[in-house]
């Protein structure tokens, strides 16, 4: 069996998707021209030129500019259509997607149709294919926390509505100066209120802003989590207590958090005992889906098939379904 059919064959969970990071340039231009947005590139390819980047601040710059051609309830559906179809073909059969409402709020579309667009999307993917999804309704962390707290006001009205589905909370954006701690009073209103919670940290933060992830937020999982390795007291609280890591290996290539992919990381973390999980992040701007994610890894991190296997394993434990539809797929 060929690497990308075995890779594509393990039956996975992807838990680390930024739904604006995967529309595409095609699609980008679509929306554009339905909607009648002007953008700074005169083509496709263009705008794929520009996907440059040499920190996480020079890609968020680009990734919320695209966000700006989404409008409509069927401009969110389209691109969840796009994702999915895209991650069935990767062996993808459960998806908890993260959602930056704010983006689209401070520019007059309202929640609600957020919410519509993408659940109408994730619940037809449902009803035709089986794959399973949850959203995760993510902070921006360069924003202040009375602005999140804002934000999870306007979405708690459509909680019953979309029950079904969005089940947990995600920070993310620039990490650099924004520490989990600003996020604290929030977090703590979210857990009283029964979501699943989670945070990037340790992408480009330091060791730190993952413990402050653990202690202050008393988040579930990791997104990211990579230089938790510079700090061994924390190396080993994570292999104790089983916290997933959602990894992101593309992304942090193409982030230039790592400057070659045998320098990264995952491999030693999974070796060590860590609950490391491959996803994607951002796959139209990093130049891969999960599947391109798990085989850059094979490659380079010389991973063997059993390891790719577990990977695929810990992605559906890590995952927050429950225990008989995590048996399931195991
Ligand atoms: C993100 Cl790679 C990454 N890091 C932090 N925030 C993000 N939002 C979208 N992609
Ligand atoms: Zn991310």
């Amino acid at each position: 069996l060929d690497l990308h059919t075995f890779v594509r064959g393990l039956p996975k969970a992807e838990l680390h998707l930024h739904i604006e990071g995967s529309l595409e340039p095609e699609l980008m231009f679509e929306l554009a021209r339905r909607n009648g947005v002007e953008l700074p590139y005169s083509s496709v390819d263009e705008l794929r030129r520009a996907y440059a980047f040499d920190s996480l601040q020079s890609f968020l710059d680009l990734y919320y500019a695209g966000a700006g051609v989404l409008i409509t309830e069927r401009d969110f559906y389209d691109m969840t259509m796009a994702y999915m179809s895209r991650a069935r073909q990767d062996g993808v059969v459960h998806a908890e997607i993260m959602f930056d409402p704010q983006t689209h709020t401070a520019r007059g579309v309202a929640m609600e149709t957020v919410f519509a667009g993408i659940a109408r999307a994730l619940r037809e993917t449902r009803a035709t294919t089986g794959i399973t999804s949850y959203l995760i309704l993510s902070f921006l962390r360069h924003l202040s926390e009375e602005d999140a707290i804002a934000t999870l006001e306007a979405a708690l009205p459509l909680r019953e509505q979309y029950n079904d589905l969005w089940t947990g909370i995600g920070l993310d954006s620039a990490e650099h100066g924004n520490p989990p701690g600003k996020f604290a009073r929030v977090f703590a209103r979210c857990r009283e209120l029964g979501f699943r919670l989670v945070a990037h940290a340790g992408e480009e933060g330091p060791a730190d802003y993952v413990r402050d992830a653990l202690d202050l937020l008393q988040v579930e999982r990791i997104d990211h989590g990579v230089r938790s390795e510079e700090d061994a007291v924390l190396l080993q609280r994570l292999i104790d207590q089983q916290v997933p890591l959602t990894v992101c290996p593309l992304s942090n290539l193409k982030l230039q958090v790592i400057q070659s992919m045998p320098q990264h990381n995952l491999a030693r973390l999974l070796r060590l005992g860590v609950m490391a999980t491959v996803n994607s992040d951002d796959p139209a701007y990093f130049g891969g889906y999960v599947a391109d994610n798990y085989i850059v890894c094979a490659e380079h991190l010389a991973l063997t098939r059993h390891e790719l296997f577990e990977l695929a394993q810990n992605s559906i434990t890590a995952s927050f379904l429950p225990p008989e539809q995590k048996h399931k797929h195991m």
